[in-house]
């Protein structure tokens, strides 16, 4: 509780308070609340810290020619760590063939393993943005296209490694 200017002066005047010590107290207010608030904050921080943090974006090309292409690299693989969170934005080109399995999809983005996780997304032409979480143990995955979709639809993969 802060005091008024007010309060204090009549407490002074009654002789219930020296004027001495009602001045220490009141520069104490501050010090206390801004202890509290500090105290307060900090465990937060780290669920803050997460919060704020954006998801990694990893750019790929799915590409006309039946192959996952990522920019600069000649083998296509991604590095990722373990129960990260990864915001992809894979540009869709339609192959030469169409799966009826996979009505609506141009390709697939699949991990076997993962399917049951979300790892098996239908591409469409263009843009497709989708956010999947990395799996929790390292290990080598192998992302592939589920949807035949033409010459080169069997070796149409990329690499995925987890790290810890
Ligand atoms: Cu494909």
């Amino acid at each position: 509780m802060v005091e008024t200017k007010n309060t204090q002066t009549e407490r002074y005047s009654a002789g219930i308070i020296s004027p001495a010590l009602a001045g220490s107290r009141s520069r104490l207010v501050p010090w206390v609340s801004l202890f509290l608030l500090v105290a307060m904050i900090i465990p937060i921080i780290p669920s803050l810290y997460l919060l704020a943090q954006e998801p990694r974006v990893i750019q790929i090309t799915a590409d006309k020619d039946n192959k996952f292409k990522v920019a600069g690299q000649k083998e296509p693989a991604i590095t990722v760590k373990a129960n990260e969170v990864i915001k992809f934005r894979v540009t869709g080109h339609k192959g030469t063939e169409t799966d009826p399995k996979y009505p609506g999809c141009i390709h697939t983005f699949t991990i076997k393993e993962l399917k049951d996780q979300g790892w098996d997304v239908c591409l469409k032409e263009g843009m497709n943005e989708f956010a999947l979480v990395a799996p929790s143990k390292p290990g080598e995955f192998k992302i592939e296209c589920m949807s035949k979709c033409g010459k080169g639809h069997d070796d149409m993969g990329m690499k995925m490694i987890v790290t810890q």
